[in-house]
């Protein structure tokens, strides 16, 4: 990344000499994880570059969105609805960290038995790391796990930005109409914080863009059901992080692109790893960038990855935003779509086992490797269920929980090749 940015960077008041090392360190992981891979398509050129100015050219944008009137919303959950912060000239951007960074200074408001996730966002900012924080108008938050509800208060404290909505815990009749309330209330913040107002053509337009985001998105997923598989676990994982943070009609575009080379691919039979490679269903908790850890485990162990159950994947794109007449409708339909993504803060949660059937059959996945965070109670929990329901239909199940440490990276290894040996022999038997 070219040193140019160094004047941004420091008006926006980052650590210079610790994000120096920061890109650094990342540089390093993207060229020994994702620029080694052999046989990549050619679209993904345009990822590659995006994760190159993850810190530069997306802020140079951003900060010109914000001089032009736009307003800067963080997000962290997938439950908030992007249309909307659109619809109010919005920009919406992804704040989920996936890498280990500011643990000790976060830790010092936080317990060190907090999921990295958590301890991600808040070292990023804690350390002066994180411009998208700073570059922020308004942010986000919501009452899904224990950690992250309590975490926002204390982030609040730090950045005076947070905004949070209150998300049932049941999907119930009380807990959709308490949704549906929350996404009306957002919608009255960002109207009292932008001074515009919210009209049917603006909303329109912006479940255009969103929708044709998650069409693309689906794309990629179908792609991925071929077997040879005509792209790496690898980087679908990466184009699932983007599309958190790139501008979402350049996005759709590349994205589009690179899908009908994968068209091709599939086509011909090109695949990226070879034709009867094992083929691994991830599900769990959500992997923020640049969290790669267990694809590349994966995918350096024989096998590879054909599908996420998770929020940076599947839950993010697999349901569209329907048809609205009126605004008030269109909130409806927000709350309605939303409430169709199977987080496991939700209880009971028997319709995540469905998708995690359901993903493994389309994907022709032939084992299900389940993904926790290290203090992730959720999805920890729900892991015991997971198992039973990938077991019942037949299909071999590892659980995993980790951090963003390579500490076990070792031991994640052994158990991931012994998974995917195991699965081998079923199929040569
Ligand atoms: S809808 S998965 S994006 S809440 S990993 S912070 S759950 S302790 S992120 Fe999520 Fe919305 Fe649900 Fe999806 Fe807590 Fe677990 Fe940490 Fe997590």
């Amino acid at each position: 990344m070219s040193e140019n940015y160094q004047e941004m960077w420091a008006s926006l008041g980052l650590n210079l000499e610790a994000h120096r090392g920061l890109l650094s360190v990342l540089s390093d992981a993207y060229q020994s994880i994702y620029l080694s891979q052999k046989n990549r398509p050619a679209g993904m050129g345009y990822f590659d570059f995006v994760v190159s100015e993850v810190h530069g050219l997306r802020i140079v944008e951003l900060l010109k969105d914000k001089a032009a009137g736009k307003l800067i919303v963080g997000t962290f959950c997938v439950y908030v609805p992007e249309e909307l912060i659109l619809a109010l000239d919005g920009v919406s951007i992804g704040l989920c960290a996936g890498a280990d960074v500011g643990t000790e200074e976060a830790e010092k408001f936080i317990p060190r038995n907090t999921c990295a996730l958590i301890k991600g966002f808040m070292g990023f900012k804690l350390a002066g790391l994180c411009p998208y924080v700073e570059s922020a108008d308004l942010i986000i938050g919501e009452t899904t796990c224990d950690g992250k509800k309590k975490a926002y208060e204390i982030f609040d404290e730090i950045t005076k930005k947070v905004y949070v909505m209150e998300l049932p815990n049941k999907k119930s009749d009380e807990g959709r109409a308490l949704w549906t309330n929350e996404i009306r209330r957002l919608a009255q913040k960002l109207i009292e914080v932008t001074g515009r107002e919210i009209t049917l053509d603006k909303l329109r337009e912006a479940a255009r863009v969103v929708n044709a985001k998650r069409r693309a998105l689906q794309r990629l997923s179908d792609a991925r059901a071929s077997d040879p598989a005509p792209i790496s676990g690898l980087d679908a994982l990466l184009i699932n992080q983007i599309s958190f943070y790139d501008d979402p009609v350049r996005f759709t575009s590349k994205l589009n692109e690179l899908c009908d080379e994968l068209d091709e691919r599939v086509a011909h039979g090109t695949g990226i790893a070879p034709k009867g490679a094992v083929r691994v269903l991830v599900s769990g908790s959500p992997m923020a960038i640049p969290n790669w850890k267990l694809h590349s485990i994966i995918e350096s162990s024989g096998g590879i990855v054909v599908g996420e159950e998770a929020c940076v994947g599947e839950r993010n794109f697999r349901d569209l935003l329907d048809a609205f007449s009126t605004v008030d409708e269109a909130l409806q339909k927000m709350a309605d779509r939303s409430m169709g993504i199977n987080c496991a803060c939700f209880t009971p949660n028997d319709e995540r086992l469905a998708d995690i059937h359901n993903m493994s059959s389309k994907l022709h996945a032939q084992g299900v490797i389940h993904y926790a965070l290290q203090f992730c109670t959720p999805y920890l929990v729900e892991a015991y269920r997971a198992k039973n329901s990938v077991e019942a239909a037949g299909l071999p199940y590892l659980r995993i929980e980790t951090d963003y440490s390579l500490e076990d990276a070792g031991q994640l290894k052994t158990r991931v090749e012994a998974f995917i040996e195991m699965i081998r022999d079923v199929k040569r038997s």
